[in-house]
């Protein structure tokens, strides 16, 4: 049953006004997107584009949540090709200046797809990849579960998507759905836009039924927003079972194509193949009346929807999905056209739809008039959905290094998880840390952290494990989220965790491992969430070929070229551990600096970490001499800013020994310290410059060569290559990665320079068959600085 009201708070409003705010939203979406096509020439002859279709599609739902349902602190991602409709809903409540309206997909308007991170209102989640939008409300309310049970309780916010019903097409959704952090999540909303069409085709058959018994499988409340009042009403009048039915059974390709016939050929194609008792039903129903019977859908119908809604909140201790049944362009002469994914209304389409709102020229962007009831119901929910100002958050002090040292060889990822279980001994930053995997935390050394910290679980667990080795505790205090094995889990949970500052009032600071091949199994989600703005830590071990045991397929080599190159992240590869200590403190330093302050303002590297970490244990005695021979203070500095001298050949070269500088990161540096010293019996000069960021000096040189470029200057050699490498002379680059990742060494010095690097997949071996077969072994390194020198 549906009501003709609906409230907000305590007031009541009738659908009447509803309906009169839904038909301007329609008119200003689709405006938006005419505007961005027909009212602006930015002569490159690029076509703007824009989604009039899939907008109408959502317009009545996204007017029923904004005009009647949410609350200031509720969350919403927006599928991506409704932006026009967000606006146009923005606007409408005086969240966005009218100058954005015809300023869609324009340099600094209005971004295609909703963007937390480039658009001028706020956006709660990004969108545009399809799939990742969807399920990021549903890892945020992970994060809100968890910020609650360890900070105290936010006020209460409903974390809701708006989904494409061919969004559930991505494998994505059905990972985050299955996953037992994701259990029991009563606060999250899923509305499927269920209009049928993808952006090629009708979607084949029906496939409602198979989606919502996987969604029953996986413990959600399923809703059914499928039929108008006036069908409820059909289907109870006698005989009108049989019309249920028959609609129930028709595939969509039938079902659709309905659409853009006229009322007497409608009839005859939705009774195509009827059984008598529908034809019977349908014999006193004139054309034009059965035409907009058939194709009266819930998701248009504003009281439906709002049942819906209410009955998701109902529903306290499992997630709910509402399947609401839309028309694809509703209201527009486009309505459910199979080819208008894409599809632009003429300009005369849009005059007449301008004329039909009783609109002109000059009113056109007009806001809803104040004086009018509707005007004033939107005033009143503008009031209602503006946000308390935000608390002030505790300042996270994280030291610049725990300390950590170790007499013995040691791999980075061995000294990785001591610094977190350093980490979780100091105040000042224990209770933020959270550490997440996809069920590899054991195998990635997070065993230590989780011991001292438990693992997370909404309610206290018994163990049932007496293994004295690796407790598993787990309850509401536990500071280790586990996930299954989904790296896009865990890229779409580190992602909200790192956003918590933002959506949660919480700064977290937010670790996560993954086996370093599979960084790119998340990939999409990791670019995701730092393109959504969020900060956090990833460490990918064990990476590259040094892994050697392991074989071809679990060995990573391209991984370092993404995190050189991903925007918003900063890509470590130490090689010791206590410039990993320093590394690893200064990035968590950074990042709670970061989401300390307003959302927007930046820090000087505003972005995530990706550490690549290796196994690989090797001798720590030549990061201690550089140690001694340096001081604390300049070599902090110096790998912090991405690389060091670790052997400094000056002396020799000064003497006339012909110099050379071996440059390498990660788990490589024994050999290439082996090669320095073959080579230093051979008379030549071979400084070792162990790069702990290839990133930042990436970085720092394009940042003068982009100076020189805009300023038209000579652009200089930055500090943090100068101090690394002082003199001019070839270089060899030697990494357990893509030898391309850092072949740009050469060009940035302006010398000879020659890659060593991973081209080939591995295979298994020992780590001496390996390094052998990529050329990484000492004698390859000392050939390969032979050659550097012959180039000059
Ligand atoms: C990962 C990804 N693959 C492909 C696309 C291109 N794409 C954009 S929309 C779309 C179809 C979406 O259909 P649906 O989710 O049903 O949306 P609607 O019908 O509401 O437009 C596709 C394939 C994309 N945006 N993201
Ligand atoms: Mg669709």
């Amino acid at each position: 049953m549906t009501t003709s009201t609906a409230r907000n708070g305590s007031a009541r409003v009738s659908l009447a006004v509803l309906a009169e705010i839904e038909q301007r939203v329609l008119w200003l979406a689709t405006r938006i997107v005419d505007a961005a096509n027909h009212d602006r020439d930015a002569g490159d002859g690029i076509k703007v584009g824009g989604h009039q279709a899939s907008s109408a599609s959502l317009v009545s739902v996204m007017t029923a949540l904004y005009f009647a349902h949410l609350d200031a602190p509720d969350k919403v991602s927006v599928k991506p090709h409704a932006s026009p409709v967000f606006h146009a809903i923005q606007y409408l409540l005086g969240n966005l200046d009218r100058s954005y309206l015809p300023m869609l997909r324009a340099f600094g308007g209005l971004q295609s797809y909703p963007s937390r991170t480039k658009d001028p209102d706020a956006v709660d989640f990004s969108t545009g990849s399809v799939g990742l939008g969807a399920a990021a409300p549903l890892f945020a309310a992970v994060t809100r579960r968890y910020v609650d049970a360890h900070f105290g309780a936010r006020p209460k916010s409903r974390f809701i998507a708006l989904i494409g019903d061919a969004e559930l097409d991505e494998g994505n959704i059905w990972e985050a759905i299955a996953d037992p952090a994701t259990d029991g999540l009563g606060d999250v909303m899923w509305i499927v836009d269920v209009n049928r069409q993808s952006l090629d085709r009708v979607v084949p058959g029906v496939r409602i039924a198979q989606w919502e018994q996987q969604f029953t499988a996986a413990g959600w409340h399923v809703v059914e927003a499928k039929y108008g009042r006036r069908l409820q009403e059909a289907f109870a009048r006698p005989g009108g079972t049989a019309l249920r039915d028959w609609i129930d059974a028709m595939p969509n390709e039938h079902y659709q194509s309905l659409f853009g016939l006229d009322a007497a050929r409608m009839r005859a194609r939705f009774l195509e193949g009827a059984p008598e008792q529908v034809r019977q039903f349908c014999r006193p129903v004139g054309d034009a009346d059965l035409a907009v019977l058939v194709t009266d859908l819930a998701g248009h119908d504003l009281g439906s929807l709002l049942q819906a809604f209410g009955e998701c909140d109902q529903e306290k201790s499992r997630p709910s999905v509402v399947f609401a049944y839309t028309v694809k362009g509703w209201g527009l002469p486009i309505a459910g056209n199979p080819r208008n994914h894409s599809a632009l209304m003429s300009s005369a389409q849009v005059d007449q739809l301008r004329e039909q709102q009783g609109l002109t020229r000059e009113t056109e962007w007009d806001r809803l008039d104040p004086m009018t009831a509707t005007g004033q119901w939107v005033a009143a929910r503008r009031e209602h959905l503006a946000g308390a100002p935000r608390a002030r958050q505790a300042a996270i002090t994280v030291p610049e290094s725990t300390e950590m040292r170790s007499g013995r060889p040691i791999s980075t990822q061995e000294a990785f998880g001591r610094i977190l279980v350093g980490l979780s001994r100091a105040d000042g930053v224990a209770p933020y840390l959270v550490t997440t995997a996809p069920d590899v935390a054991t195998s990635t050394n997070l065993a230590g952290f989780i011991n001292r910290k438990g693992v997370f679980s909404p309610d206290a667990r018994r163990d049932w494990s007496e293994d004295s080795v690796l407790k598993w505790a787990e309850g509401p205090g536990g500071q280790h989220i586990e996930l299954g094995i989904s790296e896009m889990n865990l890229f779409l949970l580190l992602g909200q965790l790192g956003l918590s500052f933002d959506l949660s009032e919480q700064p977290l600071l937010p670790v996560g491992t993954v086996y370093d091949p599979f960084v790119l199994r998340g990939l999409d989600a990791f670019i995701y969430s730092v393109y959504s703005g969020a900060r956090f830590v990833v460490a990918g071990t064990p990476s590259g070929v040094s892994l050697a045991p392991e074989g071809g397929a679990h060995q990573s080599t391209i991984t370092a070229s993404v995190g050189l190159e991903l925007p918003n992240v900063t890509f470590i590869e130490p090689a010791y551990a206590a410039a990993l200590d320093w590394l690893m403190c200064g990035a968590l330093q950074s990042i709670a600096a970061a989401n300390a302050v307003v959302p927007g303002a930046s820090t000087a590297e505003d972005g995530s970490y990706y550490f690549r970490l290796t196994t690989r244990s090797i001798a720590q005695e030549p990061f201690q001499a550089a140690r001694d021979r340096l001081g604390d203070a300049i070599l902090r500095r110096q790998v912090l800013a991405g690389a060091y001298r670790l052997v400094d050949a000056a002396e020799a070269a000064a003497a006339g020994a012909p110099p050379v500088y071996l440059a390498a990161s990660g788990a490589v540096l024994p050999e290439v310290l082996e090669a320095a010293a073959e080579l230093s019996d051979e008379g030549i000069a071979a400084t070792v410059v162990d790069v702990t960021s290839l990133d930042r000096l990436y970085r720092a040189w394009q940042r003068t060569l982009r100076h020189g470029v805009r300023t038209a200057t000579a652009p200089s050699i930055p500090g943090a290559l100068r101090s690394a490498f002082p003199g001019r002379a070839p270089v060899v680059t030697v990494h357990d990665a893509a030898s391309h990742a850092m072949s740009w060494l050469g060009s940035a010095l302006g010398v000879p320079a020659v890659s060593l690097g991973v081209d080939s997949f591995g295979q298994s071996g020992a780590v001496a068959d390996l390094y052998r077969a990529h050329d990484l072994d000492t004698g390859s390194i000392v050939n390969a600085a032979l050659a550097a020198l012959s180039l000059r």
